[in-house]
């Protein structure tokens, strides 16, 4: 969770120095969702997410090196430099994706999930989005999917509170989320996501009752964002005395305070404190020095199948 934190914290510094381009959208204040999520799956389970994506690429294994490389344009990137903050991609991890378009890839992670039941297999999805997302046709769509054919996925609300600047009472004619969950026919669960140890708890629950064939479970988890939507935006539509009573659960503070009170001392906190740090600095020194994206590899990435690009023309032939 601190090297989630002190990542995006050099990100957002990396940004102002216009190191990286588009967007960038940062997870403070979340983290305790990803890492808590992350540590209930097995190899072979897939993960999908918006584009709000370090934390989550982070907590499944990608290194620093290659997140940071990724947001500096850089070949040595998880989508070698081509996707950006918003596409994260690490196969090998399970990650499938940040994705741009609200809602979109709830479909999209219903199908992986489909494949694994289809296939046989005994993976399991996890699906993350904001509450903004419960609101639009695609979440729908995937959920229906899900709830009908008992698709082995979980799906993870992460309520911020805010869809960009729109509060959720003005979005949303209900404000328990797990509602809209019932409609579909599937297993609901709600709870406040300051504490890792309860995410883990509750979603490895919901993972188990998946891998076990149980069908999917929809989860609503409370949580807020420190910063703004995204780098350009100043978060005007909320006051400070908000955000100052919301850091009051900052989910670093809690777990600090919850290993001390197991017996961790001060010193070994900041030992692991100092080593992030470092993985960190080495992690913008690498992207810095990293050769970036190249234009020859663009196509190999858009396609999968034998009829890309490169042997779309012998194909043809
Ligand atoms: C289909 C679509 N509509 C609008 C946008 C612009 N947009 C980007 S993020 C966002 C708000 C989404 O809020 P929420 O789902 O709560 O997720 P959060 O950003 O809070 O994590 C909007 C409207 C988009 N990317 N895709």
């Amino acid at each position: 969770m601190y090297l989630i934190r002190r990542f995006e914290e050099e990100a957002a510094r990396a940004y102002a120095q216009g190191k990286i381009g588009g967007f960038l959208h940062l997870y403070i204040g979340q983290e305790a969702i990803a890492v808590g999520a992350a540590a209930a799956l097995k190899d072979g389970d897939t993960v999908f997410q918006t584009y709000r994506d370090h934390g989550i690429s982070l907590a499944l294994g990608s290194t620093p090196e290659a997140c940071m490389a990724e947001l500096f344009g850089k070949d040595t990137g998880v989508s070698r430099g081509m996707g950006g903050s918003m596409h994260f991609f690490d196969k090998a991890n399970g990650f499938m994706g940040g994705w741009g378009i609200v809602g979109g890839h709830v479909a999209v992670a219903a199908g992986a999930a489909f494949k694994a039941k289809y296939a046989g297999d005994d993976s399991v999805t996890l699906c993350f989005f904001g509450e903004g997302a419960t609101n639009i046709g695609g979440f729908h769509e995937g959920l229906s999917l899900a709830g009908l054919w008992k698709l082995p996925i979980v799906f993870i609300c992460e309520n911020n509170q805010y869809a960009m600047g729109t509060p959720m009472s003005r979005t949303s004619a209900i404000q328990d989320l797990t509602l809209k969950a019932q409609g579909y026919g599937m297993h609901g669960d709600r709870f406040a996501g300051y504490d890792v140890a309860t995410v883990r708890e509750r979603v490895q629950q919901a993972v188990d009752r998946a891998r076990k064939g149980e069908g999917p479970t929809f989860i609503e988890i409370e949580t807020y964002r420190f910063r703004g939507h995204s780098m350009s935006d100043p978060a005007k539509y909320r006051s400070r005395a908000e955000l100052e009573e919301r850091k009051k659960k900052d989910p670093l503070a809690i777990t600090k305070s919850q290993l001390t009170d197991a017996g961790m001392s001060l010193e070994a906190i900041d030992e692991v404190e100092e080593a992030v740090e470092e993985v960190v600095s080495a992690a913008v020194k690498a992207a810095d020095a990293a050769e970036p994206a190249k234009e020859e590899v663009m196509f190999d990435s858009v396609m999968a199948t034998k009829l890309g690009p490169k042997n779309r023309e012998e194909a043809e032939v």
